[in-house]
């Protein structure tokens, strides 16, 4: 049987960037890595938003994803696995907040709250952020307890268009446990 089994474990949200060499392969090449590791199972992935750099603004613009998984990981070490992708596919941290291959965000663990030096949850910026409440709003549960205020802040961002982000494209994409049409 090639058939996974399904996935229970936690839900967890991570918000995906890459403004560096071919943006939308190394996002894509992300989702599979975290696809094939079989304590991470995929359940959403939001479109793909093309976004003014914030922070240090002097480099090229991005793409910012988000997707929803589930996974039978603990915070730990789903985000150091998050890390090792980042290395995997490129990422070499030079300039604070420079440009980077792929960057791999633990937004949100359940509702986990931790603060700890290598980890803070909630994602400690991620409601300031508009290059991750867009993508979020696309993938977060409709009975989560952050979906009004996700909402509010992302359409927001989307209709006054100061905060420089628009919808590059949609992706079709498939879990690798969904059974093939014939
Ligand atoms: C004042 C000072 C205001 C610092 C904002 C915001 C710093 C965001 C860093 C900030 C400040 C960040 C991305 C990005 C970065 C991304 C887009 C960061 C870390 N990552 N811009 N800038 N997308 N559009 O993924 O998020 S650097
Ligand atoms: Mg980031
Ligand atoms: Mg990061």
């Amino acid at each position: 049987m090639d058939e996974q089994y399904p996935l229970n474990g936690a839900e967890a949200y991570i918000a995906l960037g890459s403004n560096m060499g071919n943006r939308e392969q190394l996002l894509l090449a992300a989702i599979g890595l975290l696809d094939a590791h079989p304590e991470i199972a995929i359940s959403k992935v939001s479109g793909m938003y093309e976004t003014d750099p914030v922070g240090y603004t002097d480099q090229p613009p991005f793409l910012n994803m988000a997707l929803a998984l589930r996974t039978t990981l603990s915070p730990l070490l789903l985000l150091r696995q998050l890390l090792e992708f980042e290395q995997q596919l490129g990422r070499v941290r030079q300039i604070r907040w420079g440009p980077r291959t792929i960057d791999l965000d633990l937004l949100l663990y359940d509702n986990v709250r931790m603060d700890q030096e290598e980890l803070t949850l909630p994602h400690p910026r991620m409601m300031e952020r508009a290059f991750v409440l867009v993508p979020l709003h696309d993938v977060l549960d409709q009975s989560h307890r952050l979906q009004a205020e996700v909402s509010a802040e992302s359409k927001a961002a989307l209709l006054d268009g100061k905060e420089g982000i628009t919808l590059w494209k949609t992706i079709n994409w498939r879990s690798a446990s969904e059974p093939f049409e014939s």
